[in-house]
């Protein structure tokens, strides 16, 4: 043993420094927690705020109220951009708003009826083409999701759903984020209209 420590180089048993390598790798890895830590806090407000817009934007929507010049959607979209306080870019691609309508609570995001009985259905439990179907919708095509694009008129059911996805800084996109570092980001609301009389938009 004594022979193969006296055949290995002076510096690799000099201890000189030690402590400030030590420090570096320990900083290192504090730095790290700590600026995940603070990643993931932002993380969570913004899923805060954006809870909170979405209470505030569908409740000015049930109004049906848009001041001239602009659609409620538009204003919809403002409040967002404004009570999320700048940490959710509603100008990102990933910036996604539903407004769907729905004909009641039960039918929210169930699929618009079809016929799968013979002759034209084929009893496989699910819709094919060609198959008898009630356009709830009404776009002229069959939906697994029948709700309609729109804020909707008085006495409506409505849903708002907003999606972003939050763009990871730090190791954790590459834990967490999945292949473009990203984080997902969703709330959603359901509220019925308030029966302002005629003509909402
Ligand atoms: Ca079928
Ligand atoms: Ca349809």
């Amino acid at each position: 043993m004594l022979r193969l420590r006296n055949r290995l180089p002076k510096w690799w048993a000099c201890t000189k420094g030690a402590t400030v390598v030590e420090f570096a790798i320990v900083s290192s890895l504090l730095f790290l927690l700590m600026f995940s830590v603070v990643e993931l806090s932002m993380h969570s407000l913004a899923k805060v705020l954006l809870e909170g817009s979405m209470r505030e934007a569908s409740r000015y929507g049930s109004t049906g109220y848009a001041p001239k010049g602009s659609s409620r959607e538009d204003n919809i979209r403002a409040i967002i951009d404004d009570r999320t306080l700048g940490l959710v870019n509603i100008s990102d691609p990933s910036f996604k708003l539903d407004v769907l309508v729905y004909p009641s609570f039960e039918e929210i995001g169930a699929p618009e009826p079809f016929n799968d009985e013979p002759p034209l259905g084929n009893l496989n439990g699910i819709y094919d083409v060609g198959e008898e179907y009630t356009d709830v919708n009404g776009n002229g095509q069959w939906d697994d999701d029948m709700g309609l694009s729109s804020a909707g008129g008085p006495g409506d059911i409505v849903l708002y759903t907003v999606r972003y996805d939050w763009p990871l800084l730090s190791y954790l996109a590459t834990l967490f984020g999945g292949p473009e570092g990203k984080l997902p980001l969703k709330a959603s609301m359901v509220v019925r209209n308030e029966p302002w009389g005629t003509g909402g938009t």
